[in-house]
């Protein structure tokens, strides 16, 4: 089979290139390891920036985000019991995210992907990249039959433990990694959510999240440690910890039930770089991972998308390769700011098990700078909602 791209991974980036191509005639295969009810399975990121959201709308499947998700002007510190808020919109000047699950924005890009006939191969195995710097072509297996996709160039959208990024000689890439030493056990459960808007709390037993899919699915983290399995957790000693972890009348105003899926994910800071080795393009997890207390992985990800995009468009319409050429610079200018603002908000929010009386003060300071200065306020703000492309 020939193609102009083949794109390896069908989570959020590999889909949305993939519409987004398919949109101006430029033409793809998108190879992708597991079932469509897999992808869909896997709970993770809730909070869309608004230049996503505005990519959802160009790639024509803005239109259920926009009627079901829910725009937040606003988030919720609770330092040690005390409730702040940070008015999003009023320190950016108009600007507010979009309370919409990856599960469905996932959804709908695989359903805008089958509507227009999209070639989307699920549960291929084996993908071996081939020639990268030549004539390159993208191999796999499915149902035992071998196949092969001669291709233009090749996204490597297939996540943190894909095969594209190590196809890459271990010359010519770069690794930065930072490992934190917890953990954030997540709940998800068909309950109200506790407040309007996310929660994230400081607290001396450790840090807690309340956020939200939708008015009956709530969604709630504490951290953990790296030791502890999702069998250490019962739901009733999860709940009784994040009431502990929580403002008295948050925790007052709870609404627990059982929950619907309960994970541990490890928190991890990590980019590769450069994003590019000959014709293969590396996007979102498959090059750089945050730890999620800033919201920012998906938002990188669309980051990339948008970059490649127009890379692509340039080259295919005009014959224009210079977004192509500065793909991997621009983005990562954008990522390197993610990965800053992720860090800050990890330091800022979580109990450190290494951290001397030092730096637990220094946190404190921080966090006393924070809400009493408008400047370092809007630095938050400008932050969460998303830098400009
Ligand atoms: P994905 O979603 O990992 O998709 C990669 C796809 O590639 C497939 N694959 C392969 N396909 C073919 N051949 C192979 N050899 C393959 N190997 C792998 C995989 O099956 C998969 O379908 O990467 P993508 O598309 O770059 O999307 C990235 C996002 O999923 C990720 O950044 C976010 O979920 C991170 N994240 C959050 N981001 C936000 O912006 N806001 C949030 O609020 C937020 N919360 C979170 C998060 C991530 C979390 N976890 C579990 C890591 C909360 C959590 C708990
Ligand atoms: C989520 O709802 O899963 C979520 C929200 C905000 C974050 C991280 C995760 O910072």
């Amino acid at each position: 089979m020939r193609t102009q791209i083949c794109i390896i991974g069908g989570g959020p980036s590999g889909l949305l290139l993939s519409q987004l191509l398919d949109l101006q005639g430029i033409d793809n295969v998108l190879l992708e390891k597991h079932t469509r009810d897999y992808v869909l399975g896997r709970i993770r990121a809730g909070v869309l920036e608004h230049g996503f959201a505005a990519l959802m709308r160009e790639a024509q499947c803005g239109d259920r985000m926009d009627r079901e998700g829910e725009i937040h002007d606003g988030i919720e510190f609770a330092i040690d019991g005390v409730r702040k808020r940070v008015d999003l919109k009023a320190l950016t000047g108009g600007n507010s995210v979009i309370v919409y699950g990856q599960t469905e924005l996932t959804r709908d890009l695989y359903d805008a992907r089958e509507k227009s006939g999209g070639n989307v191969i699920h549960c291929v195995e084996d993908v071996q990249l081939h020639d990268l710097k030549g004539a390159s072509s993208v191999t796999y297996r499915k149902d035992g039959v071998a196949h092969t996709v001669e291709c233009d160039y090749i996204i490597g959208a297939d996540g943190f433990h894909g095969v594209s990024r190590k196809s890459i000689p271990a010359d010519k890439i770069k690794e930065y990694e930072r490992v934190y030493p917890f953990g954030w056990l997540g709940v998800l459960s068909e309950t109200k959510p506790v407040a309007n808007e996310l929660i994230y709390a400081r607290h001396d037993r450790g840090f807690a999240l309340c956020s939200m899919r939708s008015q009956v699915l709530s969604r709630y983290y504490i951290q953990v440690s790296l030791a502890d399995s999702v069998d250490d957790w019962s739901d009733d000693a999860f709940w009784t910890e994040l009431k502990l972890r929580l403002p008295h009348d948050v925790a007052n105003a709870l609404e627990t039930g059982p929950s619907i899926e309960k994970s541990i994910a490890p928190l991890r800071s990590f980019v590769a770089e450069p994003m590019r080795y000959g014709n293969l393009f590396l996007a979102g997890d498959a090059a750089h991972i945050v730890p999620p207390t800033g919201a920012r992985g998906l938002n990188s990800a669309a980051s990339d998308i948008y970059y490649l995009y127009h890379a692509l468009l340039d080259y295919y319409k005009k014959g224009d390769d210079t977004g192509i050429d500065k793909y991997s610079e621009r983005a990562l200018a954008r990522v390197w700011k993610g990965q800053r603002f992720s860090w800050w908000m990890t330091n800022l929010l979580h109990k450190f098990p290494d951290h001397i009386d030092y730096d637990n003060r220094l946190q404190d300071t921080e966090l006393e700078y924070l809400f009493s200065s408008e400047n370092a306020l809007k630095s938050l703000a400008e932050n969460y909602v998303g830098l400009p492309f």
